[in-house]
């Protein structure tokens, strides 16, 4: 049999990599249209599991869902799960680093602002318990913004492993690295075990 897994995402950068990472693994798709869940959870686990269990409901397929985020130390862990919608849910992605560079300075804090992206994961079929896998990667927060590669706030984070921005890494350098590269990894374990001739 094939298994051919739904993405629980509405962001393309997240289901592009899901599609590379999990080449010759899993089969992935989007829904191709959008569904809008209300992200009101206060965890990574509890949010990825609402989108899990709401495309579920809808589309009636295995599903994988993604929820993740960029923790700054000096910031206490913010942004953190609201890190979609940080400095308000219409900013650009110009305007949303630069409001994180301003909370920062607000800070009076001296560099460098260590921190992470995290990434938890749900897996959910319909028939067994969610199961959930998480990554994470450490790196720091840059000014200014380097890099054209990735999405969201790849280009003012780097890599503490391979000391370049996510915007700066090649699609096989943020596998290695990043936090949904380590957590697809996980789950790429897992699933061998349960489909091993698949
Ligand atoms: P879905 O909920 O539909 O999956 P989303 O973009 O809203 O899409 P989240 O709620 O998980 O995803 O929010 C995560 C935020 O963190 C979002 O703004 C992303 O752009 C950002 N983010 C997550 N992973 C990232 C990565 O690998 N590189 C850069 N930014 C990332």
């Amino acid at each position: 049999m094939s298994h051919v897994l739904l993405i629980a995402t509405t962001n393309k950068g997240k289901l592009d990599e899901f599609k590379l990472y999990l080449k010759g693994v899993v089969e992935c798709s989007g829904s191709g249209e959008p569904l809008d869940v209300e992200e009101d959870g206060t965890t990574y686990w509890e949010n990825a599991l609402k989108k899990a269990l709401r495309f579920y409901e809808t589309f009636q397929r295995p599903v994988l869902a993604d929820d993740s985020g960029l923790e700054v130390d000096v910031l206490g862990g913010a942004p953190g799960v609201y890190s979609a919608r940080y400095g308000g849910a219409d900013l650009t992605w110009e305007d949303r680093w630069a409001y994180l560079y301003s909370k920062i300075e607000a800070t009076g804090a001296i560099g460098p602002h260590t921190g992470a992206f995290v990434c938890v994961l749900c897996y959910y079929d319909g028939l067994n318990p969610p199961v959930f896998f998480q990554g994470k990667a450490s790196g720091q927060v840059v000014q200014p913004p380097r890099g054209n590669g990735g999405f969201g706030y790849d280009p003012i984070f780097e890599s503490r492993l391979l000391r370049k921005t996510f915007a700066e890494l090649s699609a096989k350098e943020k596998q290695t690295a990043s936090h949904r590269g380590e957590a697809l990894r996980q789950f790429s374990v897992w699933w061998k075990t349960k489909h091993p001739t698949a």
